[in-house]
């Protein structure tokens, strides 16, 4: 039944059709799924292999942005019931995420806000394409405990480096701790840059971001 449901929602994503994915995913959740598992199992798995077949020429552009808006439109029945079932929590924290600037990719970053926010993290969310300037006035304004910085394209990666650089040259550096994630990016990455940590999924982010916090 859920292993249908899972290859029922990665055919919908890889189609391109929205209302089947919202249909799907809202299927799944009455046959009680958990929503980050039809995340994981269902809708990433669609976009992931449209994402191979496009580098590969074998899809174009307008089938990627049509797989990206069908998970997004199924994310968008899932990810406030992840929300929801944790939402009487006090405040573990304050978290600013975004997609760094030239950067245009949500659905990751979105997930990893989502799953912070249910285990009861306060969670900004700035965006996507955010300059670093941005982030710059943004940390200073909120005074967030960890900002976390996401790219998933390999030319946007040096704007991760440029934040953090940011911040040390704006003496914010020691204020807030720095994560950094997305597709293209490793611990390596991490570690180059001087980021405070990395997370390959959004369920380490938040192991991650607990474990700095604590610290
Ligand atoms: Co784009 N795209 N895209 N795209 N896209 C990729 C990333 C690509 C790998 C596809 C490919 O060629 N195989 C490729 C990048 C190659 C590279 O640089 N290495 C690519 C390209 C080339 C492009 C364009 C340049 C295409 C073009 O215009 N010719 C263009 C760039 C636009 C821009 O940003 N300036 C572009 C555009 C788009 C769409 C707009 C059409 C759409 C995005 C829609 C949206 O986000 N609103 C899109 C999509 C959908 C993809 C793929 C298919 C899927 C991305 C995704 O959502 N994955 C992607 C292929 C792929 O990833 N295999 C691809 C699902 C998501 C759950 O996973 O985002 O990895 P992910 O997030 C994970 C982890 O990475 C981690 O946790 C998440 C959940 O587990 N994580 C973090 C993410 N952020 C984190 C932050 C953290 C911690 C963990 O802490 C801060």
């Amino acid at each position: 039944m859920e292993s249908m449901i899972f290859e029922e929602l990665q055919n919908a994503v890889i189609e391109g059709d929205s209302e089947k994915s919202v249909s799907l995913a809202k299927n799944a959740l009455e046959a009680g799924i958990p929503p980050l598992d039809v995340i994981t199992n269902g809708l990433a798995k669609g976009v992931k292999t449209v994402g191979d077949l496009f580098s590969e020429g074998q899809v174009f552009l307008v089938e990627l942005i049509l797989a990206g808006d069908a998970m997004k439109a199924g994310m968008s029945v899932l990810l406030p019931v992840i929300k929801e079932s944790k939402a009487e929590m006090i405040s573990a924290g304050k978290v600013m995420i975004g997609t760094v600037q030239g950067d245009i990719h949500s659905i990751g970053k979105d997930i990893v806000g989502t799953l912070l926010e249910a285990d009861g993290f306060e969670v900004l969310n700035v965006g996507e394409d955010v300059q670093s300037e941005t982030f710059m006035e943004k940390v200073k304004e909120h005074k967030p405990d960890v900002l976390g910085l996401s790219s998933l394209l390999t030319v946007t990666m040096p704007a991760q480096k440029d934040v953090i650089e940011k911040l040390k040259a704006s003496g914010l550096r020691g204020d807030v701790k720095v994560i950094v994630g997305g597709a293209p990016t490793t611990q390596e990455w991490a570690d180059e840059i001087g980021a405070d940590g990395w997370a390959g999924d959004a369920v380490s982010a938040v192991s991650l971001v607990k474990q700095l916090i604590k610290g």
